[in-house]
């Protein structure tokens, strides 16, 4: 019957549509949209790698043809082959092909498992909605950082400020003090000056010769000598207080003697200078001897005070001071039995629960990248370790809204790690995760 033969073609052609419709999926399956002209041939397909020709038909037929796995992007079959999740709603990327219908879910949108007893559910839109809240997140986060630190920057213009003020009185001072001691020391000279001229004239008097002429050579000239500077300057050194010769001899410019108000200038030029590598990264205390008095231990001191805030000053706090509230600050953190410590651009100690502190690095430089070097910190030279060299810790700053010492990892023996957050490290342009990469 005709009316039994069109219904019957009518239904043919809608099976051949269909058939045609999920062929063409099915030939499409596992790959991305920019892929997808590779897979349009009917009859023939070229693999991508150009390596070799294969009827279309053996595209994802579960049976791996091409070398680069390219005729199967929805199947397991090929060992090097990869997946495409399109992931509609999320993020779409690529999975290995092993991972095809292996029962664990991997793609959001579930088709990595078309075929399997796995019930994965499409999760992208929960995904995407989970990482706007995140996104969001951090963006209240560095938006509050952000006005942190600009609070962090006005203080730090004041507070440098406050220790610039301290310096020039701390060197007014200093040169008082020293006026002071000049003042003194010419009296003490004149009054040995005329002791001297006693002396000598008693020496003539007495005929005697070689020792009283020395002694009265050594007053007027008022010289000092290795040996005496040895026994008059100590070196604050670690726990070593000891000049040595060859260090006694550099203080006196490579001589053996100078006269005692030279050395008194050169002592005051490298302790004012903050000038110790002149001496070996040392700190000089100058017993003055039986001439210290009142005066001379407060230049001490002044000296002391000074280059501790000459050093603190010469540290870089940021392009705008930012960093320099850290300063004189300690963050700790308690790490099952072990309290860390990060006080910075001073030191990293770790203190055990039996009391015992170990240096795990002290300050050394900014170690960030090229866009923000002040994203890392390297304190170094702590504590040797035995199988050589010695402790150091890199610290990672995050921004944040508080300032506090995140996290502590000792990933190999002797290098430590530590996440550092504060809003000092939070920059206006927030690093944006690549939201339509493949991959
Ligand atoms: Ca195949
Ligand atoms: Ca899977």
């Amino acid at each position: 019957e005709p009316v039994h033969d069109s219904d019957m073609f009518f239904r043919l052609a809608v099976a051949a549509v269909i058939w045609c419709y999920f062929a063409e999926s099915r030939k499409l399956r596992g790959t991305s949209s920019s892929y997808k002209r590779f897979y349009r041939e009917r009859k023939s397909f070229l693999c991508i790698d150009g390596s070799k020709v294969i009827p279309f038909e053996q595209v994802n037929d579960d049976y791996c043809d091409c070398e680069d796995g390219s005729d199967e992007p929805g199947t397991s079959a090929c060992p090097h082959g990869r997946f495409y999740c399109t992931n509609l709603g999320f993020r779409p990327h690529y999975i290995p092909s092993s991972r095809v219908n292996d029962g664990i879910c991997d793609c959001c949108d579930a088709s990595d498992e078309y075929s399997s007893p796995a019930n994965c559910q499409n999760t992208c839109w929960n995904l995407r909605q989970r990482e706007r809240v995140s996104v969001e997140d951090q963006m209240r986060t560095l938006d509050q950082g952000l006005q942190l630190k600009q609070q962090l920057i006005e203080e730090g213009v004041l507070l440098r400020r406050e220790k610039q003020v301290q310096l020039r009185e701390l060197q007014q001072a200093a040169e008082d003090l020293q006026v002071k001691l000049e003042e003194q020391r010419r009296r003490k000279h004149e009054a040995e000056r005329l002791k001297e001229h006693m002396l000598r004239a008693l020496g003539f008097l007495k005929n005697t010769t070689h020792t009283a002429v020395n002694y009265v050579l050594f007053v007027f000239f008022h010289s000092i000598t290795v040996d005496e500077i040895q026994a008059k300057v100590a070196l604050i050194h670690d726990e070593e207080w000891v000049l040595s010769k060859d260090e006694a001899v550099a203080l006196l410019a490579g001589d053996h003697q100078m006269d005692l108000k030279k050395f008194h200038h050169t002592l005051w030029e490298i302790l004012s200078k903050g000038d110790s590598i002149k001496v070996g990264s040392l700190i000089l205390y100058y017993h003055f001897g039986s001439v210290l008095n009142a005066n001379g231990c407060a230049l001490i001191d002044v000296f002391f005070s000074l280059s501790d805030l000459q050093k603190k000053l010469a540290i870089n706090y940021g392009s705008d001071w930012e960093f320099l509230f850290l300063n004189n600050q300690c963050y700790k953190l308690k790490v099952y039995e072990y309290t860390y410590s990060l006080c910075p651009f001073n030191q990293v100690t770790q203190t055990s629960s039996s009391g015992e502190e170990f240096l795990l690095g002290k300050w050394g430089m900014w170690t960030g990248t090229a866009e923000d070097q002040y994203s890392q910190m390297l304190y170094e030279n702590g504590k040797p370790c035995w199988q050589g060299g010695s402790r150091s810790t890199t610290v990672t700053l995050t921004c944040g809204t508080e300032t506090a010492l995140q996290s502590v990892k000792e990933p190999s023996k002797c290098q430590y790690i530590m996440n550092f957050q504060t809003p000092a490290a939070c920059q206006p342009v927030p690093k944006q995760r690549g939201v339509h990469s493949e991959l």
